[in-house]
């Protein structure tokens, strides 16, 4: 039996040794090295050359490394196969940090206080206004674990998505649901699939719906956010930050006007990634029920 792991963009070395312990009985065909592509009855797939899997006749599912699927749903070579995400705790918590990280430190005017400081100032920013509101760009797995930790901060929390709504929190939909959860927010943070529909959500129209104070969180993929538009939208001052950590193009191109704006804060992608223990935890119970449990019935 034959699991690939088909990781381009990253490390997979740790990943594999942790499968190859929990499986010693299956063989770990670890990209480039795939060097019996006959035999591979399970894939897990991350930024993998489109079509790959042609070459793996014997496949009977596959997995994406971590939550987002876009590289998966543009590959149509995978229609009609089982396709699997992994969530792992570890996933969401670190992102949850990811995204307060950058809520609190703004709610509670860290950096104003940290110029103060080198100022040898002594002034009380805080003022007694309502809790800030924490909207979010698609409410699944991961956004409402995310809204949960805010919420527990004491956040307001309202969500846009496609059509489902949430116990909690309310949720709106459509282009005048994203007007009013945009317009609402203090924090839009967007943690939505990337599709044909929700490509460029963040526009030049969607920015003039921001409030002036507000910061935009992207910790989705790059392509939900026009950066051109969203570039003009920060110079002019029609939002006052954007986090961002995920890009159109990775790595972000030096010449990538976003690097020169001053009310932006930039990371490589990191906001979020599962540790390899758990990771593989995941595999192999997919892989499991996929070829150990075909097998045996
Ligand atoms: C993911 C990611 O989708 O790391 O898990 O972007």
């Amino acid at each position: 039996m034959t699991l690939a792991v088909v990781v381009t963009d990253r490390d997979s070395d740790q990943l594999c040794q942790q499968l190859s312990a929990m499986l010693p009985h299956v063989e770990i065909q670890q990209w480039p090295d795939i060097g019996a592509p006959e035999e591979v009855e399970f894939a897990v797939l991350w930024q993998h050359p489109v079509g790959i899997t042609k070459q793996f006749p014997r496949l009977k599912a596959v997995t994406s490394l971590g939550a987002g699927t876009d590289h998966m749903d543009k590959d149509t070579a995978l229609s009609g196969l089982p396709q699997h995400r992994i969530v792992t705790d570890s996933l969401k918590q670190l992102m949850a940090q990811f995204v307060l990280l950058h809520v609190l430190s703004d709610a509670r005017h860290q950096l104003p206080y940290y110029l103060q400081q080198h100022k040898k100032q002594w002034q009380v920013l805080e003022q007694d206004e309502p809790m800030k509101t924490v909207g979010f760009i698609g409410l699944g797995a991961l956004g409402s674990f995310v809204a949960d930790r805010c919420a527990d901060m004491g956040f307001r929390v309202l969500a846009w998505t496609a059509q489902s709504e949430h116990e909690e929190y309310p949720c709106y939909h459509g282009d005048s649901g994203l007007k009013q959860v945009i317009g609402e927010s203090d924090y839009v943070v967007l943690l939505l699939p990337l599709s044909d529909q929700t490509r460029h959500i963040i526009n030049e129209r969607s920015l003039t719906w921001f409030k002036k104070e507000a910061t935009l969180i992207n910790v989705a993929r790059g392509a939900h956010v026009d950066e051109a538009a969203l570039c003009q939208a920060l110079s002019q001052g029609h939002l006052k930050h954007a986090v961002l950590d995920v890009f159109e193009q990775e790595p972000l191109p030096e010449s990538s006007p976003l690097w020169d704006l001053e009310n932006i804060t930039i990371t490589p992608h990191i906001s979020a990634r599962s540790d390899a223990g758990q990771t593989a935890l995941a595999i192999v119970e997919l892989f499991n029920n996929y070829v150990s449990g075909y097998t045996k019935s």
